[in-house]
């Protein structure tokens, strides 16, 4: 299985799959030679994560594909369905669960701003949450907040209550009673965003239901082949110093860095 991402944010969905199917061997992929995704182009987006898939896919046998970042996923899913034939699992903002848990109808979207942006975002609201308040906010810095941490470095906190505080003087947001995670990155921060935000605000990802997706896709091909050791490689597009100092992060990964 390949999880990728533009960075260490699909590690929290990788987390979610490997706590559910510990048997099964991953490779985790972070684009950090492009990293942030959030302030590319689209045309330009598509091309890249279409060229970083496909070299990574040539390299390592790959069962099925999740693309563990919903700046991409609601960019390029439908290009890169078209072009491969393998499974793909998309992590695209949490609208709808969120929609559902809400008592207040008013619901958070944090997430980049180019996910805000998207018309595919745009649709899911309209689909799942026509009847919600939902109050966005696109934040790049959480998104380097997330590296940061996983890098081990000293948090800020400042800068995260000052996101928060933002988001909560939205119209309305004194009703709201969900917040959506809708970056990989995110639940990185979930301690964090937590002590800032109202104790009834429930934060909603992404994570768990990607991996009750994976196991679903993967129950027969997992029934067909002999249980073997499972196998965890970390993979960044570019050798940095960065990628080294996340190796706690990665415990149990073999780390590459090649350059893409
Ligand atoms: N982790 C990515 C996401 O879920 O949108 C985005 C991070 C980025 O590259 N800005």
């Amino acid at each position: 299985m390949l999880v990728f991402d533009s960075g260490v944010g699909g590690l929290s969905v990788a987390r979610e799959i490997q706590q559910r199917l510990p048997q099964v061997s991953l490779v985790y992929a972070s684009d950090n030679a492009f990293f942030p995704y959030g302030t590319k182009g689209e045309s330009e987006l598509i091309a890249r994560v279409d060229l970083v898939i496909r070299t990574l896919l040539n390299r390592y046998a790959v069962d099925i594909l999740v693309i563990a970042c919903n700046t991409a996923s609601t960019l390029a899913l439908p290009h890169l369905r078209s072009q491969l034939s393998l499974p793909i699992v998309g992590v695209v903002p949490a609208i709808k669960p969120a929609a559902i848990q809400s008592k207040t109808g008013v619901i958070g979207l944090l997430a980049t701003p180019a996910t805000v942006a998207r018309p595919y975002t745009h649709e899911l609201i309209r689909e799942y949450a026509a009847n919600c308040n939902v109050i966005s906010l696109g934040s790049s810095e959480l998104v380097q907040l997330a590296e940061q941490k996983l890098r081990g470095e000293t948090l800020d906190t400042t800068a995260i209550n000052a996101i928060v505080t933002e988001l909560l003087s939205a119209r309305h947001a004194d009703r709201m009673d969900t917040l959506v995670l809708a970056c990989t990155h995110f639940p990185l921060l979930r301690e964090e965003l937590a002590k800032a935000l109202p104790a009834h605000i429930n934060m909603v990802d992404s994570g768990e239901a990607i991996a009750r997706r994976v196991d679903f896709l993967l129950t027969d091909t997992l029934q067909q082949t002999a249980p073997c050791a499972a196998t965890h490689i970390a993979v960044f597009t570019k050798a940095t110093k960065e990628a080294e100092l996340l190796a706690p992060a990665l415990a149990g990964f073999g780390i590459y860095q090649q350059d893409y």
